[in-house]
């Protein structure tokens, strides 16, 4: 009878869904998530930020509301308006689109750092969604000033301070 193979097919599609690849869960907001060009601002001082490129496959708008990391306990969401940044309560990825957060804009603030975060660190957040799911990201951690390989070997260069100013932009 086909009536019969019903139960059993829908035990097979648990046992399926039970044994996945630890992923976020098929339909959750977290599970239409991609993230690329994950970083860190390395620093010898208590605050940071972290930047990345997180997009959404889904067919509907993600919303992150958190973010958790190891490194502290006071990680924030944070926006840029007017060169000022502030807290704020979620990001939203769109549908079909993606959400930057870099320097200058959106961002993870970092506060409260205990330790320096040294260039090549890799970072782990968890993002929180609306829905509980949740994403995790590896950030590396990088010298956004740039050229502090040029102190290796204690060979600096005398321009070195000019230098760190004009490439922040
Ligand atoms: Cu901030």
């Amino acid at each position: 009878m086909f009536s019969r193979l019903v139960p059993l097919l829908f035990a097979a599609l648990l046992t399926l869904s039970a044994c996945g690849d630890g992923g976020p869960d098929e339909g959750t907001q977290a599970a239409g998530i991609a993230v690329a060009d994950a970083w860190v601002k390395a620093t010898d001082a208590d605050m940071s930020a972290a930047f990345m490129v997180l997009s959404n496959s889904a067919e509907k708008d993600a919303t992150v509301v958190g973010v958790t990391t190891d490194l502290t306990d006071s990680a924030e969401l944070h926006e840029t308006k007017d060169d000022m940044m502030r807290p704020v309560d979620s990001f939203t990825i769109p549908s079909m689109d993606s959400l930057m957060l870099e320097p200058g804009g959106d961002h993870v603030m970092l506060m409260d750092l205990a330790d320096p975060i040294e260039p090549g660190q890799e970072i782990t957040f968890t993002l929180e969604f609306d829905d509980g799911s949740t994403f995790d990201v590896t950030a590396t951690a990088k010298d956004f000033a740039g050229g502090d390989e040029d102190y290796e070997g204690g060979k600096g260069h005398e321009d070195h301070e000019d230098l760190e100013d004009h490439e922040g932009h």
